[in-house]
């Protein structure tokens, strides 16, 4: 049976901001407060989906959250009408109404772990929304998450859904950001690999400066609930060093796709253990990109995300889908040329502009989840949430109708903007058939 790999991108939220909400995402920090364009980061989402779709890549999206959340701003003790909710956490709390505005779940990397039936002991393929627990604004995206999840993965024949992992910091977990599988087809047994930026319950080593967002507890357990075979996985620490260098996910340093593993130097704690430990558990034909620090500093690394790059594979060909900002960056580029020209793995590079979503640290890879699926499964999938031409020019007629071109931090306490917001996600469940999944929607 056929079988492929699906990426579901995020749709971006009508909220999209520059809040400075990330610490330890340099861009997050870097641009806070700079004026943003929802409608262009939408249709930069809208454009590099159409041009993987017409690649022959299978693409899907997922729905944006609903925000501002009231609900978490009446748990935060706000009281009154919507309006006054949002006028008085504007007023008394700003940073609250920013967390709870934000529109962090349009990078879908960080929605779900999700493993496919080839991996699993019962054959169904496995979700667990992460539970995003190291930063507010993200801390409240997992329900949402798993309700989307649940309408477009709803055949439970094929599809298992777990719940998040226990809200406490030693079983933060970010998702598929740290998450990568190699395999021969997407229909064999793979190879799991999940990086972790410390243990968890105070042990081991961990980053200096910036937080560790993932633990090796959350790993283990998602691995255990997934039902995956203990010698298809292999745990790796992510260099603590890197992580204080800005490398908050370690899909900001390495990337994998079928036999293809992509990685800086740098990328793990004990590099050469770590990269023999995948050598050994991976069967098949392995090519192995280790990008050298002397060709890319880290520092050119995080700013370029280079790494943060889709491998996606397309007519018989590995193609990195990476940002523009790979080109603009002459070290990058011209590793890029050499590594081409070597024929290590990658056969082609596509640069796309995402500037909007880039300046808040989430680059290609960012915005989408990977789901490896056979026929059947596809087949089982709510199809209204696959990417085709026809929901292309749908998309983005909703957006051009809905979204604004210019939004500060400041605007979110603007009762209009949070009905606009209603009225935009009210219209594509309707064009999702995801039913009733918003709390505004009760
Ligand atoms: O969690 N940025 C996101 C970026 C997520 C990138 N995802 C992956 N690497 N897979 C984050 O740091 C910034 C929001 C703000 O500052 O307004 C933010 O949430």
């Amino acid at each position: 049976m056929k079988s492929f790999e699906v990426n579901f991108d995020g749709i971006v939220g009508p909220t999209h901001n520059y809040a400075g909400l990330s610490y330890g995402n340099v861009a997050s920090l870097n641009n806070a407060s700079s004026v943003a364009n929802p409608r262009e980061a939408i249709l930069q989402g809208l454009e590099k989906m159409k041009a993987l779709s017409e690649m022959g890549v299978k693409q899907g999206f997922l729905p944006p959250h609903e925000r501002p959340y009231i609900p978490a701003l009446k748990a935060a003790g706000f009281s009154g009408t919507d309006s006054e909710i949002l006028a008085k956490a504007y007023e008394k709390a700003p940073g609250i109404l920013n967390a709870f505005s934000s529109a962090s779940p349009m990078w879908t990397a960080n929605a779900a772990t999700v493993s496919p039936s080839a991996d699993s002991k019962d054959k169904k393929v496995h979700f667990t929304p992460a539970n995003l627990i190291n930063k507010l604004h993200r801390s409240i995206e997992s329900d949402c998450t798993g309700k989307s999840l649940k309408a477009i993965f709803s055949n439970d024949q094929y599809f298992r859904h777990h719940s998040a992992l226990p809200y406490h910091e030693d079983f933060g977990d970010e998702g598929a950001a740290n998450h990568t599988r190699l395999c021969n087809e997407y229909n064999e047994q793979g190879l799991q690999i999940f990086v972790y930026g410390r243990q968890g319950a105070g042990r081991g080593i961990e980053p200096k400066k910036f937080p560790a967002r993932q633990t090796l507890m959350a790993c283990e357990a998602v691995a255990r609930s997934h039902e995956l075979r203990d010698e298809h996985v292999v745990y790796l620490q992510q260099n603590p060093n890197v992580i204080d260098e800005g490398v908050f996910h370690n899909d900001v340093i390495s990337v994998g796709n079928r036999n293809v593993f992509f990685y800086h130097e740098m990328a793990f704690l004990n590099s050469e253990d770590d990269i023999q430990k995948i050598k050994s558990a991976y069967h098949g034909d392995l090519k192995l990109i280790k990008v050298p620090l002397s060709d890319v500093s880290v520092e050119d690394a995080v700013k370029s995300y280079l790494f943060n790059s889709q491998l996606v594979w397309s007519e018989g060909k590995t193609i990195l889908i990476a940002p523009t900002d790979c080109e603009e960056n002459a070290n990058v580029k011209t590793y890029i040329e050499k590594m081409l020209s070597e024929k290590q793995g990658i056969d082609e590079v596509k640069f796309f502009k995402l500037k909007q979503s880039m300046q808040n640290g989430g680059g290609p890879a960012c915005l989408r989840l990977r789901v490896a699926l056979n026929e059947n499964e596809f087949s089982a999938i709510n199809q209204k949430a696959v990417f085709s031409a026809e929901s292309y020019e749908r998309l983005k007629t909703w957006a051009n109708k809905h979204y604004r071109d210019r939004l500060l931090a400041e605007d979110l306490k603007d009762p209009s903007l949070l009905n606009e917001c209603r009225s935009a996600l009210d219209e594509l469940t309707q064009i999702m058939g995801l039913g009733s999944i918003y709390y505004f929607q009760r």
